[in-house]
């Protein structure tokens, strides 16, 4: 591990032992000396926190100063993953701490070991919530990060007998270190109750009365960035009764109820709910969103007064940003604070509302719009349901005139109808930006699901590429690499991930061809001795590495991957002798923990795994991997090893992508379709450098509009495949993937189109095989694709958020 020579800039003036020594003194009452490695962990995680936490006040005064204005990012999700690392990277003291650690007889890669994935999301939207806050605040901007201290992160998914089971991820346990409580900052948040109305002196009051009260407290988690002066801080809000416990009932010794109360409060900030692209419209999830909301827009709130006595300049002062649907409710709960609580008339804080809120969209999927049953809304959030009847009615009026008479139109733009509250409308009613996160979905909120908005104000509607923290999934992740490319190509990529391009001149250079092809095969062998220390198999580093990881969701495709896996085992049984390409797959995914399907397809890699690892007529030409309980860690170690990054989404369904950049700047090839980001990879990259297959977006619609008739696409191989996975051969029998793809039964048979690009897919990957056979021309695509992924990192992201949607300074 060389990372420590990539440090940003170190901190001035830091002795790493006696600031270890202090810490283990003032925690622990001892020293490096006699510590044990979980007290070295704690106190250099303290150490490192208390750094940044000055840093984080030093750089909040300078901002107050000068007045700058300041973004506030609202997520129901960060996947923040470790932080140690990360921290002591950017703080540029990595390699003291590293000598120091080691000069006590203590390994810094066995700290880091402990250091637990704050798994406080469920994928590519949390973990781009995370990209987001470490860009900007390397690049020095203002930005707080709002969520939920959930208990319980993403599940701890285990495969028992083949099925994926769930266990809970008590990540607090050591991860704690890095939260700093808030206790005195705690504010209160009314849920239930009714709405009273009355006159005073003249005015018109309105309050929620009647309501039970959950008091919020926050929690920082301090965010570093590379080489810079800020600090920001990710403040996690946790629920708690307003008073401890009922000491009245705990006297007439009912213990039982006396802590009911408390379990019933404590239970909104419990545990992270698994879904993803598929939101169920439950109360509890409901409450997390307001206790979210809510506490955040208060704090902001008056944090914006004790600095500027006024709320009228928020918007000049002030960016939020919703980041998807889930935070909608900043919508009404700031109309609410500007008219219940200060004294606004409707119209000023319509005005300064909408001029303040900004909105992501981060999926076309219907199933992951939220909506809200308006009984279960009304019930819980009595005034905001109120304020969100208001923003309808007055919507509703303007329609009429924009879109006389057309009630279909309106009704698909309304905020409250068919008995529900629809948050995705909310945003779009009120934001004063909306933006799609790559160039083709933000096309398709244009001109599909959100055309009818965009036609009356397509100013408001743009688009940000996703990008990713390139400096944690490339320069910490891949030492390797990074410290050869620095030697090659200097340092300047590791600020401006631009300069990568300077690698474009060497990609007819056979050293470095070598070098790198000899980089990625030490990355290999690193994947393939955890592959073998968890799941007992050997897998070789000359094959092809290709790898899928992602949630597993029926539009990623997964099935079509391991469907294409099977129909090359059935080749190679059929030609034991023949020439082939040697090649592990290897996937990792969680399913949302109701989400059947995806389960069993989880299941079904499995059991083909089984089979065809044991078989050994297959063995050294084909393997497959399933790689349990993927989390950002795993990830860092998957990435650098992979030949080939598989992004296979039925082509306008995937938003953008983030792992496909993570891929790329690791020097894998996309095999792929034309959906998401990848059409900007392919822009980048060109045909060349990319294996691109399947139907595009308006294929895929016209196909639809034609008649999709899966049996059509079924050759006798393709049957033959299929066939495997209702025989028994499998170990088990998958008739009910097989009904999902072929019959009508579960509504629309093979809905995400898998049989119909199969072929297509087959010949890309017949494409893969015979290009890594010329060992030269592959890393030379590798090498382009290192070289072109500046462009997608969060720095740029960050930026264009800044400049366009927030109006940074
Ligand atoms: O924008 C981040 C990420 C995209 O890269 C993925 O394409 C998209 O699927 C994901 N969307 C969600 C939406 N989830 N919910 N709920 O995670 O966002």
């Amino acid at each position: 591990q060389k990372l420590a020579e990539n440090d940003a800039r170190p901190e001035r003036a830091i002795q790493p032992t006696e600031l270890l020594n202090d810490t283990l003194r003032r925690i622990f009452g001892c020293e490096l000396a006699d510590a044990t490695q979980k007290q070295v962990y704690r106190a250099l995680c303290i150490s490192v926190r208390e750094l940044l936490t000055e840093k984080n006040r030093v750089f909040g005064n300078r901002c107050t100063e000068k007045e700058r204005k300041e973004v506030y990012y609202m997520s129901m999700e960060f996947l923040v993953g470790t932080s140690l690392r990360n921290n002591l990277f950017n703080l540029g003291l990595e390699a003291e701490f590293r000598k120091a650690l080691a000069d006590a007889g203590f390994d810094i890669d066995e700290i880091y070991a402990i250091d637990p994935d704050a798994g406080l999301g469920n994928g590519g939207l949390g973990r781009l919530a995370s990209c987001y806050m470490d860009a900007a605040t390397g690049m020095d901007y203002p930005m707080t990060g709002f969520s939920i201290r959930y208990e319980f992160g993403i599940f701890k998914q285990k495969i028992v007998d083949g099925w994926q089971m769930e266990f809970p991820d008590n990540w607090l346990e050591m991860g704690d270190v890095w939260l700093q409580a808030r206790e005195d900052d705690a504010v209160e948040v009314k849920f239930g109750g009714e709405v009273r109305e009355w006159m005073d002196n003249d005015r018109f009051k309105v309050a929620q009365v009647g309501y039970s009260s959950v008091m919020a407290v926050p929690y920082d988690m301090y965010i570093s960035g590379y080489d810079s002066d800020a600090a920001n801080r990710l403040v996690l809000w946790s629920a708690k009764l307003p008073q401890s416990f009922d000491m009245a009932a705990f006297s007439r010794g009912d213990y039982v109820r006396a802590l009911e109360r408390n379990a019933m409060a404590e239970t909104i900030s419990k545990v992270l709910y698994p879904a993803d692209d598929h939101i169920q419209g439950k109360r509890l999830r409901l409450k997390q969103q307001y206790l979210l909301v809510s506490a955040s827009l208060q704090s902001i709130l008056k944090k914006h007064y004790k600095k500027y006595r006024t709320y009228t300049n928020l918007p000049e002062k002030v960016a939020i940003h919703i980041n998807d649907t889930h935070p909608a409710l900043c919508v009404p709960e700031l109309m609410r604070l500007l008219i219940d609580e200060h004294d606004f008339g409707w119209d000023e804080a319509w005005d300064i509302t909408c001029r303040t809120l900004s909105y992501t969209n981060h999926t076309v999927m219907s199933e992951a719009l939220e909506r809200w049953n308006v009984d279960l809304f009304r019930e819980q959030l009595p005034r905001v349901y109120s304020i969100c009847q208001e923003i309808n009615r007055r919507l509703i009026e303007h329609l009429c005139a924009v879109y006389p008479n057309d009630w279909g139109k309106i009704n698909y733009m309304a905020v409250i109808a068919n008995n529900e509250v629809r948050m995705a409308n909310l945003c779009l009613a009120a934001c004063h930006k909306v933006n799609g996160v790559s160039k083709l979905h933000t096309d398709i909120l244009r001109n599909g699901i959100f055309r009818d908005y965009c036609q009356i104000t397509p100013e408001r509607f743009l688009n940000v590429t996703n990008g990713i923290a390139y400096r944690r999934w490339l320069c910490q992740s891949d030492p390797l690499l990074t410290d050869y490319l620095k030697q090659l190509i200097g340092g300047d990529f590791l600020r401006d991930a631009r300069a990568l391009e300077k690698l474009l001149p060497y990609q007819n250079d056979e050293k470095v061809l070598a070098d790198l092809m000899a980089i990625k095969r030490k990355n290999k062998e690193r994947l393939a001795a955890l592959i073998e220390n968890q799941n007992g198999v050997r897998v070789d580093p000359d094959s092809i590495f290709d790898i899928q990881i992602k949630r597993l969701h029926e539009y990623k495709r997964q099935l079509l991957n391991i469907l294409h896996v099977l129909y090359l085992y059935r080749q190679i049984k059929a030609n034991p002798h023949g020439d082939f390409m040697p090649r592990t797959f290897i996937f990792a995914a969680k399913a949302s923990a109701g989400y059947i399907r995806a389960k069993q397809i989880i299941s079904l890699i499995v059991a083909a795994s089984k089979l065809i690892n044991n078989d050994p007529d297959v063995n050294d030409k084909l393997k497959v991997v399933f790689l349990e309980d993927y989390k950002v860690s795993l990830a860092e170690i998957i990435i650098p090893a992979a030949d080939i990054s598989e992004q296979i989404s039925i082509a306008g369904k995937e938003a953008s992508g983030t792992g496909n950049m993570k891929l790329m700047i690791n020097g894998a090839v996309t095999i792929g379709t034309l959906d998401g980001a990848n059409v900007e990879i392919h822009e980048q990259v060109g045909d060349e450098n990319i294996f691109l297959f399947g139907m595009k977006a308006h294929e895929v619609e016209e196909l639809w509009q034609r008649g999709y008739h899966p049996t059509e696409f079924i050759t006798p191989e393709l049957q033959a495949v299929l066939d495997m996975l209702t025989s028994g051969v499998l170990g088990q029998r998958f008739d009910d993937l097989v009904d999902s793809l072929l019959t009508n039964r579960f509504g629309t048979a093979d809905p995400y189109m898998t049989l119909a690009d199969f072929q297509d897919y087959a010949r890309a990957q017949r494409d893969v095989a015979a290009v890594y056979q010329d060992k030269q021309r592959f890393a030379r695509m590798s090498l382009i694709n290192i070289a072109k992924a500046g462009i997608f990192s969060s720095d740029r992201a960050v930026k264009e958020y800044a400049d366009e949607i927030w109006n940074l300074d």
